[in-house]
């Protein structure tokens, strides 16, 4: 793979690991009775976010490998009894873990021009990069939800956490 193609793909492994490393500081400060608050009677409670959340990076690998609609909903299942940080947490872990492999696998060409379909969307392939971009983003969109609820409910988050570690030696 050229170099800079492989530059780029690992800068979206930083961007997709950090989201796993701050969604699991969150994770770590929800208390235990919290779990089944929501902000609105039509939307997730907070075991229901988290729970998406962290299995987001399987399930979306599934889909992107094509697998059938019955083994997504398996995996989008396993996460359901979830309701500690550790498991969301370690979760989510092999979840990226799993999807970064996959994509570190593929050489240039499959990674940036090989499309793959959804069961939904048979007729609309998607390349594997924008797989890994969108995958990233959708983890971004849910990370931002949590943040929102938690500030919601009084727990002591910050902009400081979104940031990771970088945030430690900023002057601001
Ligand atoms: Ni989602």
């Amino acid at each position: 793979m050229n170099e800079n193609i492989s530059h780029i793909r690992d800068r979206l492994f930083d961007e997709m690991e950090l989201a796993l490393t701050t969604s699991c500081v969150l994770f770590a400060k929800i208390q235990p009775d919290q779990w089944d608050v929501r902000p609105h009677e039509n939307m997730r409670s907070l075991s229901e976010l988290t729970q998406h959340l962290a299995i987001v990076p399987a399930m979306e690998l599934a889909i992107l490998q094509e697998r059938p609609m019955e083994e997504t909903r398996k995996i989008a299942v396993s996460a359901v009894h979830l309701r500690d940080a550790d498991s969301l947490s370690e979760v989510m872990r092999s979840g990226v873990q799993a999807l970064t492999r996959y994509m570190a696998s593929l050489d240039e060409g499959d990674f940036l021009y090989k499309g793959t379909a959804p069961f939904f969307a048979k007729n609309h392939p998607v390349t594997q990069v924008k797989w890994l971009i969108e995958i990233t983003t959708h983890l971004y969109h849910h990370r931002g939800q949590l943040y929102t609820y938690m500030k919601q409910f009084g727990l002591p988050v910050s902009m400081r956490d979104l940031y990771g570690p970088a945030a430690d030696s900023w002057t601001l």
